[in-house]
């Protein structure tokens, strides 16, 4: 989704912070930066409560306001009037709506990070991932113009002919619009588009196109004319195919190593600053590994743009994590959940590197009633852009009885972790045994033509522990080099998303898990991106593999 042509809000805005449970008093006795976490700020440091931000803007008019993520949930007061409610954290969303006449306005931004414990919550205090309070990302204004989009889609159709269809669902002043000029990148050429009550489909030929793939990132533009405004979009041509137990990229067999990333910073949270999210790819890619899974919430645009024009394969996901029985089958979650995965879909559906979306990390998928939500939200992923493959990161092995509803089928593991064994060093037996396991169970005449993905696994390592034993990084990079060296090795993988990028915040203690000081040291990178024994012995190994 892109919002080009705004004026950005990011900034040193006013703030004010009320404590848990209390009516926000909006003093703005302090400031605070934007995008930014409040609850990282030395003076609020890991406070719940309601943390108000204050700004003026020179503006007046139809206006829309851009809003890629509030935690952990928003109201957006606009002259002391509310004009748009937040509900889901990671939501991109723009708000349309009338400023007044042209002078300087007050914009408020209040978020609260308290918990919501009801089974319809969309952030449970579970969640292994901490629940930060703050605007998130991106925030920006713009004039509306007279006509604008519900939604522009343009998904590949045919690689061969360079062949692209665009969708088009336009509001506003569209009635007596019969046509959208649509022009590629700098060509002379001008296709038309039919256009009936600002809607329209058509396919059109992309002159001298070129694939996307990881070698080779090209990228498109269409510029779309409706009556007096230019749409322009930024899209990918590629293939993305499930088949024979294998994923394939433009007709190529892909094998997917890559790792779980959360996109968050210790010192910023989850407004991560462009600069981290640049290098987190850059040393990915110097790794030699080719994929992200966006673990656990749709990603920024600034990622996405970032993946496409770097070559690295993403899977995105919507936020869950752990749902149970109660959630998964409370009408309200559902529905929240559908319209944020699908939100999540149109909003980077012209995204060439998103190969992979998914929804409900590790939820009770091994019971008969997750099975309506499961296929409901397959259906509206495939619904929305059937040019991805749909999966979802389970943890119930082999008793998992959703994976039907999806293409590819993703399993989180944890041997030599979570399994109970008291082992000091890694057993590979055990690693072996697991993993066959997973694979016995993805042959199941049902499963065994969709494509089987490590989607986690990892273990701990307290930076600078060494020797090998349980904890140490020798630990951490035996059991990785381990699992990298058998989905390689072993036909009936994919690939694997090893988990996890770098070490991330989370909760001392928080009912599903312990973690000491509060940290999930999983990663291969430590929480400021210092490399681990293990980020170097992958190196190795993809080096060897010739990744
Ligand atoms: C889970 C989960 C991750 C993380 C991981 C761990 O399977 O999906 O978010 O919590 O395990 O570190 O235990």
């Amino acid at each position: 989704m892109n919002f080009s042509n705004a004026f950005e809000l990011a900034g040193i805005w006013e703030f004010d912070f009320s404590g848990m449970g209390t009516v926000p008093q909006m003093l703005f006795k302090d400031v605070a930066p934007v995008p930014g976490c409040f609850d990282l700020m030395p003076e609020y440091y890991l406070k719940r409560g309601t943390g108000s931000y204050r700004r003026y803007v020179e503006i007046g008019g139809m206006v829309e306001l851009y809003s890629e993520g509030l935690g952990l949930r928003g109201d957006i007061f606009w002259d002391g009037k509310k004009i748009a409610e937040v509900d889901a954290p990671f939501s991109k969303n723009i708000f349309r709506f009338d400023a007044g006449e042209f002078k300087k306005h007050e914009l408020i931004i209040s978020v609260n990070n308290e918990f919501d414990d009801s089974n319809s919550s969309l952030w449970r205090r579970n969640y292994d991932f901490y629940a930060h309070g703050g605007i998130y990302r991106r925030i920006a204004i713009r004039q509306a113009e007279k006509i604008f989009e519900r939604e522009i889609k343009i998904i590949t159709s045919n690689i061969e002919r360079g062949e692209v269809e665009i969708t088009l669902d336009l509001d506003g002043e569209i009635s007596n619009i019969s046509n959208a000029k649509i022009i590629f990148d700098n060509s002379v050429k001008e296709f038309s588009l039919e256009l009936k009550q600002g809607k329209g489909k058509g396919i059109f030929a992309v002159p001298d196109f070129k694939l996307w793939s990881p070698e080779s990132p090209s990228l498109h533009t269409a510029f779309i004319e409706v009556g007096d405004v230019v749409f322009e979009k930024t899209f990918g041509i590629r293939r993305v195919e499930a088949k024979n137990g294998k994923i394939y990229l433009n007709g190529k067999k892909l094998h997917l190593i890559g790792y779980n990333r959360h996109d968050a910073h210790p010192d910023f949270g989850y407004a991560v600053p462009s600069a981290v999210r640049c290098q987190d790819l850059q040393i990915l890619k110097q790794q030699r590994a080719n994929c992200i899974r966006g673990s656990h919430y749709p990603q920024s645009e600034e990622f996405l743009d970032l993946c496409d024009r770097m070559g690295v394969l993403v899977w995105e996901e919507s936020l869950g994590w752990g749902n149970n029985e109660a959630a998964l089958t409370d009408p309200d979650f559902q529905a929240k959940q559908i319209r944020e995965t699908r939100k999540m879909a149109l909003a980077s559906i012209n995204h060439p590197c998103i190969i992979l979306r998914g929804f409900l990390n590790e939820a009770s998928t091994s019971l008969e009633s997750a099975k309506p939500l499961v296929k409901k939200l397959a259906d509206t992923l495939h619904e929305v852009d059937p040019t991805c493959l749909v999966t979802y990161g389970s943890n119930v092995g082999n008793r998992d009885v959703c994976a039907e509803f999806v293409e590819v089928i993703s399993c989180n593991t944890y041997p030599c972790w979570y399994s109970g064994n008291e082992d000091q060093f890694v057993n590979y037996d055990e690693v072996k045994k697991v993993l066959g396991e997973l694979e016995e169970f993805a042959s199941e005449d049902k499963l065994k033509n969709k494509p089987l993905i490590i989607s986690e696994v990892g273990a701990e390592a307290m930076p600078n522990l060494h020797g090998g034993q349980r904890w140490s990084e020798e630990y951490q990079a035996d059991l990785l080099e381990a699992i990298v060296r058998h989905v390689t090795e072993n036909e009936r993988y994919s690939g694997t998303f090893l988990w996890q990028f770098c070490d991330t915040r989370t909760y001392i203690s928080n009912g599903s898990q312990i973690r000491a000081g509060n940290f999930n040291f999983k990663g291969a990178l430590d929480r400021h991106r210092v490399p681990k024994e293990s980020w170097r012995r992958i190196a190795q190994v993809l080096k060897e593999y010739e990744f």
